[in-house]
């Protein structure tokens, strides 16, 4: 149907729900074929012509003109950032984490922190006792019958993270221990970060395990902003960013990170807060597009080191085995950024 056709017709709006009117207009601003739009619609049972007047009602609408205005203002964000990666793929960067030792708190802070670039830290846990100690026996001879709070009924909800609060289970943590130790691969269970463990009276005795290192963290606040994932091989984070910077130190077993830049947030469908829609492990190139223009960097993290997860970097982390691992908020460099997420409206 010619555009200018389906304007002259605008004056009879369709009578068609407020839902697909919304649909419409986000269908359009994010650039779909006109004709695409109308034949999805006839598709769903929607009358040709009323779709199509429904069309040419939202395209006049002085609220869609708004949200034209709108949207390109975001479009020139996105073309910065754009800009941005095109420029930096003119210089040599690695296509990989770098595996450093040895850096210093000055080098840290300008090399990575400030650079907003993830580094494998290889020395961070040197001394933990916690990397002999923490076996499951042992984490159980600590916690006993504790209550803990896990995560569970992941597998029949595909959208189990930003669901958290309904898969928000309680249960004493021999009970957890033993459920996750009979299963070899399983990402339905798992005993995630928030789940104030540290921070309990009972398990003073593990802090005693783990040090903190002095170049990159204050140990004053640790107590609060220190978390402890625990659970099978083949636990799944889907891809998300934190708010803050995360040095992730790994304990037992090994977690494979998929990491895509801040710089390329438009690429991973960001629909709401700060999850993406991809999985990068199995992107579907067909309903993301966009996704294809991403560079994901994957760096396994193995028993006794440490990723640097800089704020605003996607990540998809995959436990390859029985998994134990620490994770921080508490830098010595300022860990505080004022971020604005979408929300969810279709
Ligand atoms: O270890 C995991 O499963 C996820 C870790 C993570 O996403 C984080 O610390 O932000």
């Amino acid at each position: 149907v010619p555009e200018e056709e389906i304007l002259s017709e605008a004056a009879n709006v369709a009578p068609v729900s407020p839902g697909w009117r919304r649909w419409v207009a986000v269908s359009l601003l994010r650039g779909t074929p006109l004709a695409k739009v109308i034949s999805t619609m006839v598709a769903e049972g929607i009358d040709e012509a009323d779709a199509a007047r429904l069309c040419a009602s939202v395209f006049i609408d002085p609220v869609f003109e708004a949200a034209e205005w709108a949207n390109g203002q975001l479009k020139k964000l996105e073309s910065v950032l754009a800009m941005r990666q095109q420029m930096r793929a003119l210089a040599p960067e690695p296509a990989e984490v770098e595996r450093r030792a040895g850096v210093g708190r000055e080098e840290f802070l300008a090399d990575y922190y400030a650079a907003n670039r993830p580094v494998l830290l290889e020395d961070v846990c040197d001394d933990w006792r916690a990397l002999e100690r923490w076996t499951p026996e042992y984490l159980t001879q600590i916690l006993g019958h504790q209550e803990v709070e896990v995560m569970a009924g992941r597998e029949a909800d595909a959208l189990y993270e930003r669901n958290a609060g309904e898969h928000r289970n309680h249960m004493p943590f021999d009970e957890y221990v033993a459920k996750i130790l009979a299963t070899e691969w399983s990402n339905d269970l798992y005993l995630v970060a928030n789940n104030k463990l540290l921070e309990s009276e009972v398990a003073s005795p593990l802090w005693e395990d783990i040090s903190f290192d002095e170049r990159y963290l204050l140990a004053d606040e640790r107590r609060n902003r220190t978390f402890l994932w625990f659970g099978p091989a083949g636990t799944v984070t889907p891809m998300h960013h934190d708010i803050m910077n995360i040095l992730f130190h790994q304990i037992s077993g090994s977690k494979r990170f998929t990491l895509v830049s801040p710089l390329e947030t438009h690429c991973v469908s960001n629909s709401v807060g700060v999850y993406s829609d991809v999985d990068p492990l199995a992107p579907d190139l067909a309903r993301f597009p966009r996704y294809a223009r991403a560079h994901p960097i994957q760096v396994t993290v193995n028993a006794g080191e440490t990723l640097f997860v800089p704020v605003g970097w996607w990540h998809h982390v995959l436990a390859l085995d029985l998994s134990v691992s620490v994770s921080t908020t508490s830098f010595r460099f300022p860990n505080t950024v004022s971020w604005s997420n979408p929300k969810q409206i279709l």
